[in-house]
Formats: C-alpha cells, sequence, structure tokens
C-alpha cells in the first residue's frame, strides 16, 4: 500500500526540505508515501555532465537531450512500467485540477520528470507512451524557470489527499474545487468566500452575525451565497460552468454583475 513517487531532476537538492516538512513529512514518516529524488546527471555519459543540447532548427535556449532522459527513464522505472504514471510538468501541458489530484492520490506509482531550459526532446515522451499512461500537465499560465516547483505543487496537492494525511477528512471535501459540500449542498465548481476565527471583534469589525447564530442552515445559505459572490467576481469561466443553480443561486450571481452570457458588468 501506500504511494511510491519518483522525481528525476537536475536539482535533486531542491526538494530536501519540502518533502520532509509539515503534512507531506508525516505522510513520509507514516508510509503513505515514499519519495525517492534522483540527479538526471547521473546518466550523463561525458566528463562535463551535460543534459542538455542546441535545439534543432534553431531558436533560444537549449533542449535536455533524449539519451540521457531515456536511460534515466529507463531505469528509475526498471523492468516493470505496470501501474506506473509518468507525469511530465510543462507550460504546454493540459492544466492540472483537483480531479486529477484525487485519480494520482489513487494511483501505485508517480514518476516525475523535472524539465529545464526549453524542454525535454519530444521524442522522450513518444517513447515513454508506449510504454506507460504518460501526462504533460501545466499548474497554470506562467513560465517557471523548471518543473521542480511544479512537481511540488503536485506533489502537495496530491498527497493532502492520500487515506489518512488530512487528520480530518471532511474539511478536503469542503474546499474551493475539491468539494462535494457536505448535506447541505453542493460547493462543488465554487470558489469559497472567507472564513473567521475568534474574536468576535477585531479593529471595530464584526464577525457576520449569521455564523455565530446556531442555525446550520442559514449558514450553509450564506456560505454558499458567498461563494457565490466571489466566484461571479472573480472567476467567470467557473460561474459559466456552475449547474443545478436554483432561483435564489441565480439572483445572487446576477446581484454580483454576473450574467450568463459570460461578462462581467462590476
Ligand atoms: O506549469 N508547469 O508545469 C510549468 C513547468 C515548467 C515551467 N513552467 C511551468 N508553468
Amino acid at each position: 500500500m501506500g504511494l511510491r513517487i519518483d522525481i528525476v531532476t537536475i536539482f535533486p537538492e531542491y526538494f530536501e526540505s519540502p518533502l520532509g516538512v509539515s503534512l507531506i513529512g508525516k505522510a513520509v514518516a507514516r508510509g503513505d508515501i515514499e519519495f525517492r529524488v534522483h540527479d538526471l546527471r547521473r546518466w550523463a555519459t561525458d566528463v562535463h555532465r551535460t543534459v542538455d543540447d542546441v535545439p534543432f532548427g534553431g531558436g533560444p535556449g537549449m533542449v535536455m537531450k533524449p539519451d540521457v532522459w531515456g536511460d534515466a527513464l529507463d531505469e528509475v522505472i526498471g523492468p516493470d512500467a505496470a501501474g506506473a504514471r509518468l507525469v511530465v510538468p510543462t507550460p504546454s501541458g493540459v492544466p492540472f485540477s483537483q480531479d486529477m489530484a484525487a485519480a494520482y492520490a489513487a494511483e501505485s506509482r508517480l514518476i516525475f520528470a523535472c524539465g529545464r531550459y526549453e524542454g525535454i526532446d519530444g521524442r522522450v515522451v513518444e517513447e515513454m507512451r508506449t510504454r506507460m499512461p504518460v501526462d504533460e500537465v501545466s499548474i497554470g499560465d506562467y513560465v517557471l524557470a523548471g518543473g521542480e516547483v511544479a512537481v511540488l505543487v503536485l506533489v502537495e496537492a496530491v498527497g493532502r489527499l492520500l487515506p489518512g494525511v488530512l487528520g480530518n477528512a471532511y474539511s478536503a471535501g469542503d474546499d474551493s474545487f475539491g468539494g462535494d459540500g457536505g448535506p447541505a449542498g453542493s460547493m462543488r465548481g465554487l470558489l469559497e468566500g472567507p472564513v473567521y476565527t475568534r474574536p468576535r471583534a477585531w479593529r471595530e469589525r464584526e464577525v457576520p452575525e449569521v455564523l455565530l447564530s446556531g442555525n446550520h442552515a442559514a449558514i450553509a445559505r450564506w456560505r454558499r451565497d458567498m461563494a457565490l459572490r466571489r466566484t461571479a467576481a472573480y472567476r467567470t469561466d467557473l460561474a459559466a460552468r456552475l449547474r443545478s443553480l436554483d432561483a435564489h443561486d441565480r439572483r445572487v450571481l446576477a446581484e454580483s454583475g454576473y450574467n450568463a452570457e459570460g461578462s462581467n458588468e462590476s
């Protein structure tokens, strides 16, 4: 049982503290996740430990060499690729999502390949796809210097969904994107609204009265309204995809300046 994660990178030291602390560190200590971090340069063949070369066709930057990556992945994967999935973070990948995090948390073996420079020679993914499922995934529309930070993002999103990782399993289900929201109505697809803790009054600001009322239905309704308002204001793309909205939901969205045509007048 548990999830085995291999990471291939030219910066193995990058992963030392993040994988050792907090929720992921505890999951490792418990044996729910096992990490193996591999230095790609181990598979370089020249004295300079070269892992990149100039791009065919010209252009800026360097491309990571297929021979080095191929040998690295062959050895890391081993003779039996069954049950393994290769994940390659790249800004040109499919957008990573909470649903993908949940699917990865149900896998037994993930191999992350961290590219640097302009990326990895395209034949590597082609070749590996003949042996196992390969996902090219993006964590967002911005360009990082390499896949290492993206892997940390993916690992944290997956790691917190592993059975037994979160102290309170229900709190994973209430999150923006992930949750089914429980019996008071689905929050799925909505951004979470604001949350509050003690003290009740802080710098003249009071916590919303409804949250102190003990009226659980009213609290659930208020939370959903705040979530609808935030989604309308910040994420018209998510608002457009909402299903099973009732008349009240629609009014809250409309009052927040959202209209079903997808523009936001506020
Ligand atoms: O999103 N990503 O996975 C990336 C990987 C490498 C560089 N930039 C990214 N955005």
